[in-house]
């Protein structure tokens, strides 16, 4: 079981300011692949970072240009409590958003530091990770396999948490049942709403997802969506922000699992992010510090 610093109150957010490039951003998997609106996406951003920032104080970077996908700061870090790994990112297009995010977490004080880029040279055999794939709940860490994260970048994050409060039991490698094929990512499938209950789709995606977490086995229980959207969900210090999709049923499964487990919740549209394969999780990284 992970040490209990792991599992305090999240401190502090940040995220990213859109560039204009984002109209180029990577897509593989979205259902809506028309052209991205630039002022709605800034304004559906900006309500999520409004909201956001009702629960945790928000440091919003200013947005790179070079790079149409930095908004999603999620991919650039994994933190956990004290300890931070800077992702070598799967994508090519991706990986100078780092840099930033390192010197951001050095100034806040991150504690432990540790850098995946480094010492992986350019071979095809070297660690990738974006931090979409990795969730934390409280109690494990789960690191799915994808297009974007492969066994060394696992390994890499083993190897580091292992050393920071983890057992090499809670660290939890997902073989890529769906995430790389179906989604983006395994936090495109499959968010957590508190330390026992997962958001996951209804269907043999859903189901292929929780068994390759050994979810039951490791004691969670899941609430199914018919949405896969829906299933991408942000909790942050007891509240949870949902997608505000057009599929009531995934709204009122979710708005019932809050009640019942005393979270807040406010649907939060981010359909114009969307449409470059982002959710809601990936435009923040959280943090206790
Ligand atoms: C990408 O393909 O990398 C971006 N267009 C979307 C990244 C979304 N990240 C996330 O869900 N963690």
């Amino acid at each position: 079981m992970a040490q209990s610093s792991c599992r305090s109150r999240h401190t502090m957010a940040i995220a990213r300011d859109i560039p204009n490039s984002f109209v180029n951003a990577v897509v593989a998997h979205s259902a809506d692949q028309t052209n991205v609106s630039l002022a709605l996406a800034r304004k559906q951003h900006d309500d999520y970072l409004s909201t956001l920032r009702e629960h945790v104080p928000t440091l919003c970077l200013p947005p790179i240009e070079a790079h149409p996908d930095c908004l999603f700061v999620e991919d650039s870090v994994v933190a956990v409590g004290d300890t931070a790994v800077i992702t070598r990112m799967g994508h090519l297009s991706r990986r100078g958003e780092v840099d930033s995010i390192k010197q951001i977490l050095q100034q806040l004080g991150m504690k432990h530091v540790y850098d995946m880029r480094e010492g992986n040279d350019s071979d095809n055999n070297a660690a990738i990770c974006d931090g979409g794939d990795v969730m934390y709940t409280g109690r494990h860490l789960f690191v799915g396999m994808s297009d974007r994260t492969n066994t060394p970048g696992f390994n890499f994050l083993r190897d580091v948490f292992a050393n920071h409060g983890f057992s090499a039991d809670d660290i939890i490698p997902v073989p890529p049942v769906v995430a790389g094929k179906e989604v983006l990512h395994l936090k495109s499938a499959v968010t957590h709403i508190g330390e026992h209950t997962l958001l996951a789709p209804e269907g043999a995606a859903g189901d292929d997802a929780l068994n390759a977490m050994k979810a039951f086995e490791l004691g969670y229980e899941a609430i199914r969506l018919p949405d896969m959207l829906s299933c991408n969900a942000v909790t942050v210090n007891g509240h949870v922000l949902a997608q505000d999709a057009p599929c009531k049923v995934s709204k009122s499964r979710i708005e019932q699992a809050c009640k019942e487990r005393t979270l807040g919740l406010t649907f939060v549209d981010t359909a114009e992010l969307a449409k470059k394969d982002g959710a809601l999780t990936c435009c923040s990284v959280l943090l206790s510090i």
